[in-house]
């Protein structure tokens, strides 16, 4: 047994009796009402679901265990899926021992590698991701301790062991798709001397060995972790894995809803818009320009990538949190300084357009930007990054509900005609 096996082994037994005491004493305390406009507009609001990982409300956004992101600007991935997981720091103790967990699994085996240079040579990055996840499937410990009879209640464990395994591979398949996709050579091996997740990642990945891209890989992999049980992915994941379906079918099918437009591969998107705007205006645009340029988009019914969101009334804080990495690493470059004249444009032509309900940057709309200005020039892979990120979360929220005892999830859907009946 693991030391985070440890540390989880008496949550199991209180989120279960949680749940059970709510089921049984309030089970019929009503949580809200739905309209056939929260139906007919993606269940929007409604509070359908549980989520103890994370949260994140209109005015603040993202919180992690109850701590505001801006707080763990400076933790590392494996720290941020300890919290998540446990709803505690580690000590030192159990960080170094999740980061050996860790560091066993940097290594992704041969046949994934394999399977990803057999896919066409122009695969999306996203689904060559998906498809390397699910290649690993048949490591699955969930499905194996299923397939003996392991029983409701002990199927948290062998999840955690997927969650470990499946977050520690996503730096090696994610890079390796980088290289393959990319011709960018040889897929490189983990490092032997190091166990740290985001170093072993940026020496996968072979963009660049300087201290400030580690940091800002640090910084990406915290920030986009989790963002409540809500999301397209997070959802995905979690109705895929209440059907006992393991951790890496769950994920891959998450990546699925990460690679759409309005979710993850809005980064994409937004970093194309950048460049769409330097190429535009041979250069940085004056405020004006970028004024005219955002109405003419607007007009044409498209949207400005990376600006609004269903939940947040608020500027992102993970927007603040890498506003706040580019000045404090004295970043110079253009695209950077497109994305902050962006901002001082663009809430206020939303408003004034007045159909955004969220005038304000979300994450989307700094990430790209930072990745580009060192030397990562392959949007089409930066939604890569923002799953390998993501797993930590999806993974975290499995093993929640797989401790408590989630049961499958089976709403009810209503034909059009039973609605207008309503
Ligand atoms: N630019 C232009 N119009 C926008 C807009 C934007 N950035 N954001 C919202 N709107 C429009 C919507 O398209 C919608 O128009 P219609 O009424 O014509 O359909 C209207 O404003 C109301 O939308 P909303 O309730 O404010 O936003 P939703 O909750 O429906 O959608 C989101 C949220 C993020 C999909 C939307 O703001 C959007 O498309 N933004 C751009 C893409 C983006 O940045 N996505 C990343 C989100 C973060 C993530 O999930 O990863």
């Amino acid at each position: 047994m693991s030391i985070l096996h440890k540390a989880l082994q008496e949550q199991a037994e209180s989120l279960r009796t949680t749940r059970g005491a709510l089921l049984k004493e309030r089970g019929e305390t009503v949580l809200g009402s739905v309209t056939i406009e929260q139906v007919l507009g993606g269940m929007r609001g409604v509070p359908a679901l549980i989520c103890d990982t994370s949260s994140v409300s209109a005015d603040e956004g993202l919180r992690i265990r109850n701590i505001p992101i801006m707080e763990l600007t400076n933790i590392t991935p494996e720290e941020t899926f300890w919290l998540l997981v446990t709803g505690r720091r580690a000590t030192a103790e159990e960080l170094d021992a999740l980061q050996s967990e860790f560091a066993k699994f940097y290594a992704i085996p041969q046949y994934v590698v394999d399977t990803l240079k057999a896919m066409p040579k122009d695969a999306h990055p996203m689904a060559m991701l998906s498809v390397g996840l699910l290649a690993m499937e048949k490591e699955s410990a969930f499905r194996a301790a299923y397939d003996k009879g392991a029983g409701k209640d002990a199927l948290w464990q062998s999840m955690v062991n997927d969650a470990v395994r499946l977050i520690a591979s996503m730096p090696g398949i994610a890079a390796a798709v980088y290289r393959i996709r990319f011709d960018k050579g040889d897929v490189i091996a983990p490092l032997t001397d190091d166990q740290d997740l985001s170093n072993n990642f940026a020496h996968m990945l072979g963009v660049s060995d300087s201290k400030e891209w580690k940091d800002l890989l640090r910084l990406y992999l915290v920030l986009h972790s989790d963002h409540e049980g809500g999301n397209v992915s997070a959802m995905t994941s979690y109705v895929v894995s209440s059907a006992l379906s393991d951790a890496y079918y769950s994920v891959s099918a998450a990546m699925g809803g990460l690679a759409g437009p309005l979710h993850g591969l809005a980064n994409q998107e937004c970093l194309r818009f950048i460049l769409d705007v330097k190429e535009k205006f041979n250069g940085v645009p004056s405020e004006d320009e970028i004024r005219a340029y955002t109405w003419e988009r607007l007009k044409n019914g498209q949207v400005i990538p990376g600006y609004g969101h269903a939940v947040l009334r608020v500027v992102d804080p993970r927007f603040t949190a890498f506003h706040e990495f580019a000045v404090s690493h004295g970043i110079v470059d253009d695209n950077v300084a497109i994305v902050q004249r962006i901002f001082k444009v663009v809430p206020e032509v939303l408003v004034e357009q007045g159909k955004a309900k969220n005038p304000w940057p979300n994450v989307d709309a700094y990430s790209g930007s930072l990745l580009y200005a060192f030397g990562m020039k392959e949007f089409d892979f930066y939604t890569v990054m923002f799953g390998v990120s993501r797993a930590i979360g999806l993974c975290s929220q499995m093993v929640v509900n797989r401790m408590m005892g989630a049961p499958i999830v089976r709403p009810k859907s209503l034909t059009l005609t039973e609605m207008k009946s309503k």
